[in-house]
């Protein structure tokens, strides 16, 4: 038998395929909506109203970081789970359930929000189909029901997928008792349980309060609560994309370098660092919200800079790793072992230069979150820069890399157009350098995030170059990162159809160079570290809600008749 995963599981290969469809469609969709804006923002081509500029950035970023970056992890973990577990699931139908839920969830929202292009849209469930709300939907911006009915299946299908794989792993514990949790998994499982603690709060918030008021079944909520309910989801959600990527650097990249993973047991330790600190943060989105107080936001900010450790940590270990496989391929030197990576394939370098931008990334969010300094980025260009360094590259460059070496495993066909793969991940290098460049700078110069008229035509000089310089960057790297975006969907679509060809792919992982038994027991523990997340929460959140809902009410201040 071969040693190819769709020789070995076809029935769990088919369901990461159509994950990665759906992701891949999405994220064909997402990038016509950035191209459009890049354009119209800097007034460069309009071919739609500037009202309509809102339906189509609510597009981008829910097509993108919603549906792409979430798919995309769905396939990769079902991929790793059962990969890492040598098992399938226990019962496909369930795999095939929050798949169809997810996807159908998906289909509810995107059509809300595409009936924004309509010049008439039709009414449905007492209001006008339409869901101009922005990726981030919270209160008082007002969606047709149809959108959160959308999200909330689409949520409940991910609680699914992750049931899914907790009883994989389970029915693996009868069969291996006393067996240390194998990485991937090991990763799955705590990307999981970071997700059950954090989405709960943008389920309470859309089920119980905007979906409700979407309805008119209640006439007014309490909009700092909604707001707070979201961000304490907000920014799990960002390590909900990351962490797949992370999957990647730490399982796939080693190999590619030529070597082996350094630390095992440091990867576990970085994954449990992520369930312990990334829900009591998010009330860092809302420095410059009134009615939470400093002292809350100052506990918030100090939780966020502990939240720094994991990433630095991934830092070490990932580097450590490439730099074991570049001495493992004759590299030496300080820095020279850089020039013995395998820089000729396009899933290695599309990783390492998304790795190399996420340190920029990674430096901008430390930026955002000091407390005082905050004050000069919130809501300027700077922050739509620092999230396409961060989702919209070290998360999907990696995913799109990642592609190219699991695509052929997945399909059973050899990868189409490996040169044409390389210059791919390297114009999008190319293209998120110019663009957030633009936006880094210009949101320090105050010009301000989403608005489709950023009224900034007046000749204003600054020391290294003009408005119109800085339009002119933005263009031309949203442009870049456009056709990187078709290339990269051309390459897949043309290797899904590769059929009478051998893919010379090897997909077998090297164990670490420390390997889990060099760590102690306790790591594996899930409800250990369950127990002191939710601690860590109620301390971050207990006061800040009691204090908010006390004020404003739970469904808004009683104004009276
Ligand atoms: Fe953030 C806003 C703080 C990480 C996404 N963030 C956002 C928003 C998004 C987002 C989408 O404190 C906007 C939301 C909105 O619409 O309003 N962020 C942080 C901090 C981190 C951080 C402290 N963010 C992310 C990640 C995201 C993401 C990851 C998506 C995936 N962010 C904030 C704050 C705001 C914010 C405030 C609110 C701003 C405002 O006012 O609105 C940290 O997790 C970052 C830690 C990372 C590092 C980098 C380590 C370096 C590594 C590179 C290794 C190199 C390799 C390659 C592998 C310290 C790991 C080597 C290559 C060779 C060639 C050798
Ligand atoms: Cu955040």
């Amino acid at each position: 038998m071969s040693d190819l995963f769709v020789d070995r599981y076809p029935d769990q290969a088919r369901v990461v395929r159509a994950a990665f469809t759906t992701a891949y469609i999405a994220l064909g969709i997402g990038a016509l909506f950035g191209a459009l804006q890049a354009l119209h923002r800097t007034d460069i081509l309009r071919l739609v109203e500037s009202t309509t500029y809102y339906t189509i950035l609510t597009g981008h970023g829910v097509f993108l970081v919603i549906s792409f970056t979430i798919f995309f992890l769905v396939g990769l973990y079902q991929w790793a789970v059962t990969d890492s577990l040598n098992r399938g699931p226990v019962d496909m139908r369930l795999t095939w359930t929050w798949y169809g839920l997810m996807s159908i969830g998906t289909l509810l929202a995107g059509i809300a929000i595409l009936a924004g292009f309509l010049d008439d849209p039709p009414s449905v469930l007492g209001s006008e189909l339409s869901a101009d709300v922005l990726f981030t939907f919270y209160a008082p911006l007002q969606a047709n029901p149809i959108f959160y009915i959308g999200l909330v299946l689409f949520v409940v299908g991910t609680w699914l997928a992750g049931a899914d794989w907790f009883r994989t792993w389970w029915a693996w514990k009868k069969e291996n008792p006393g067996e240390r949790i194998p990485l991937p998994t090991f990763m799955v499982l705590t990307t999981m349980i970071m997700w059950y603690i954090s989405s709960i709060g943008v389920a309470v918030a859309i089920l119980a309060f905007i979906l409700p008021w979407s309805l008119g079944l209640i006439d007014s909520l309490n909009p700092t609560l909604t707001r707070t309910l979201f961000w304490y989801f907000g920014h799990p959600v960002v390590y909900f994309w990351l962490l797949p990527a992370y999957m990647l650097w730490y399982i796939v990249l080693p190999k590619l370098s030529g070597g082996r993973l350094f630390s095992d047991p440091l990867a576990r330790v970085v994954f449990i660092l992520f369930v312990l600190l990334s829900t009591p943060v998010g009330i860092h989105h809302q420095y410059l919200d009134p009615g939470i107080s400093e002292g809350f936001k100052y506990i918030v900010m100090t939780n966020t800079m502990f939240l720094l450790l994991p990433s630095l940590l991934t830092a070490f270990t990932v580097v450590a790793s490439m730099e074991h496989g570049a001495r493992q391929r004759g590299g030496e030197g300080t820095f020279n072992w850089l020039r013995a990576l395998p820089w000729r394939d396009p899933a290695f370098t599309g990783m390492a230069l998304a790795g190399l931008v996420f340190a920029f990334g990674g430096f901008t969010g430390i930026v955002n979150a000091g407390m005082n300094i905050n004050y000069l980025v919130h809501n300027s260009l700077w922050v739509p820069g620092h999230i396409h360094t961060q989702v919209g590259t070290a998360v999907a460059l990696t995913f799109m890399a990642g592609s190219y070496w699991l695509i052929p495993q997945l399909t059973g066909n050899r990868l189409v157009g490996r040169q044409l793969a390389l210059v791919q991940v390297v114009l999008w290098f190319v293209g998120i350098v110019f663009m957030t460049n633009s936006m880094y700078r210009g949101g320090l110069i105050g010009i301000p995030r989403r608005t489709a008229e950023p009224q900034y035509s007046f000749d204003y000089e600054i020391a290294v170059g003009s408005i119109p310089e800085l339009r002119a960057q933005l263009a031309i790297g949203g442009m870049l990162l456009f056709i990187s975006a078709l290339l990269f969907l051309t390459i897949i679509l043309l290797t899904a159809f590769n059929n009478d060809s051998i893919p010379v792919v090897d997909g077998t992982i090297p164990p670490a160079l420390s390997g889990p038994e060099d760590s102690p027991r306790i790591l594996d523990d899930l409800r250990v570290w369950i127990a002191i997340a939710l601690v860590l929460i109620v301390i971050a959140y207990a006061f800040p809600l009691a204090n908010i809902v006390s004020r404003g009410g739970l469904f808004g201040p009683d104004i009276g008749p």
